[in-house]
């Protein structure tokens, strides 16, 4: 087949963002109302900012800006991961990054599948935070080969998507009717499914074990267990929410408010608890339920280099040592003051972010700049003459620490555990089938892209020599 009937890997991705949006919000209504609740919001926030708004006409798809910017899922076996990752590369979707959780009480290792290039994540931004199961971690070892055993016998991808997946790698992708079967084939792995493929005694025992272990190992597949928008104004969703009858999670996840947002600050409204059925002894249903899907919203601000996350790192334990958030949501507000406290160590200011070397930035000469083209200055002294501007660069990844309060917000109040903490890339990245991408590669080299581009201007060393 000729390439050029080919779909692009961002039109497939945007087409299955918009019919999982579709299948959640008819599956999970409360995410629904979340989802109006950001609309009306932004656009309050857009009405009473102006210049925010022509900032987001020029550099973003205003109409898009409420429309979702990820999703997660939790997988079981390594079979499942790799397969998951060439589904996800038919997309344009490659993982980037490696989050341990165990170390927060939760038995999993994670990845983010997501558009890499600027182009393509402005096309479409969706990703998936995608978690494998470690079953290494449980200690009970006889319910640990069960739980493998019922892992092994399922099978969370339909032949049909199997074929897709396949053609797209041997031809390099998918003309249009086969893109548009291939995203219903997949949603299929997304899927709920109200009835277990375990009885209600396993269920249990995998549950007290923990709760997520029981998520993973009692379907049929990965449901998605929540969707996330962006909102431009996070505070304002997550004090709403109870107007409109959704639970929010106890505190706002990551940075505090801030005039210059950094990394990723995320909420949610508490998983629902759902009627799901078991398989009995006498081969009929048992009634019961089970409680893992809700809704997210996230708010995003500039990359963080390595010497400014490790800021951001120890200011975020400073805050805990302090003020430990519940979960009942009982020492909030405590928590909240505490953050912003801790936080005022952080430059608020763009410039001082840039100068300390805490942030990502893009570089790019002004009208006033590409008219000197040729003259040599450095660098400082060209942004001071107005010759070259700078722009923070989104921050496109996860938060470890904010992941895991998501995860046991949703996992309940009584489901934190102590697992040994024992990250474990290489077994992950053995698993996954590829190697993850490093994120802050990734930033550092479009900055210096960036950089490179005002050359000429800028007397950087490799200039000079
Ligand atoms: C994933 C939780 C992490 C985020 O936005 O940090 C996450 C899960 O609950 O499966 O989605
Ligand atoms: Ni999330």
């Amino acid at each position: 087949m000729k390439a050029n009937s080919h779909v692009s890997a961002d039109t497939i991705r945007a087409d299955f963002s918009t019919a999982m949006s579709a299948m959640y919000r008819t599956e999970v209504p409360a995410y629904g109302t979340l989802m109006a609740l950001v609309a009306d919001v932004n656009a309050e926030t857009l009405a009473a900012d102006p210049v925010l708004k022509e900032r987001l006409e020029a550099t973003d798809t205003l109409e898009r800006i409420s429309e979702e910017r990820h999703g997660a899922i939790r997988l079981g076996t390594p079979e499942e991961l790799s397969m998951m990752r060439r589904a996800f590369a038919v997309m344009g979707m490659y993982p980037v990054g490696y989050y341990d959780l165990s170390t927060a009480g939760v038995p999993v290792h994670s990845t983010a599948f997501r558009p890499v290039g600027e182009e393509s994540l402005n096309r479409n931004p969706f990703r998936v935070f995608t978690s494998l199961l470690r079953l290494d971690l449980i200690a009970d070892e006889t319910l640990r080969e069960e739980a493998a055993d019922v892992l092994a016998a399922r099978k969370i991808f339909t032949d049909e998507a199997v074929r897709f997946i396949e053609k797209a790698e041997r031809d390099g992708g998918l003309d249009a009717a086969d893109a548009a079967r291939f995203v219903t084939e997949l949603l299929e792995t997304f899927r709920w499914h109200d009835q277990a493929i375990v009885s209600t005694g396993m269920y249990k025992r995998l549950h007290d074990a923990h709760r997520l272990i029981a998520d993973v190992v009692s379907f049929k597949g990965p449901h998605i267990n929540h969707l996330t928008p962006r909102t431009l104004d996070i505070d304002k969703v997550q004090a709403r929410m109870p107007e409109e009858g959704i639970a929010p999670k106890a505190v706002v996840e990551g940075p505090p408010t801030r005039t210059c947002p950094i990394l990723l600050r995320q909420t949610s409204f508490k998983a629902l608890e759902e009627a799901v059925s078991f398989i009995g002894a006498d081969g009929t249903w048992q009634e019961g339920s089970h409680t893992a899907r809700f809704g997210e919203i996230e708010q995003r601000g500039v990359a963080l280099t390595p010497k400014g996350r490790a800021l951001y790192d120890g200011l975020l334990t400073e805050t805990r040592a302090r003020v430990r958030p519940a979960a009942d949501g009982s020492n909030a507000d405590e928590y909240e003051a505490a953050l912003s406290d801790v936080f005022k160590t952080f430059p608020d200011d763009w410039d001082g972010i840039r100068k300390a070397g805490l942030g990502y930035f893009t570089y790019s000469l002004t009208q006033k700049g590409k008219a000197v083209t040729g003259r040599n200055a450095d660098l400082e002294t060209a942004i001071e003459a107005g010759l070259i501007r700078f722009d923070p660069i989104v921050y496109e990844d996860f938060l470890p620490v904010s992941a895991a309060g998501i995860f046991q917000s949703n996992l309940g109040d009584d489901a934190t555990q102590d697992f040994v903490a024992s990250p474990n890339q290489v077994m992950f990245e053995r698993d996954l089938g590829a190697a993850v991408l490093d994120e802050f590669a990734h930033y550092a080299a479009i900055q210096r892209a960036s950089l490179e581009m005002c050359l000429g201007i800028v007397n950087m060393a490799a200039a000079a020599e």
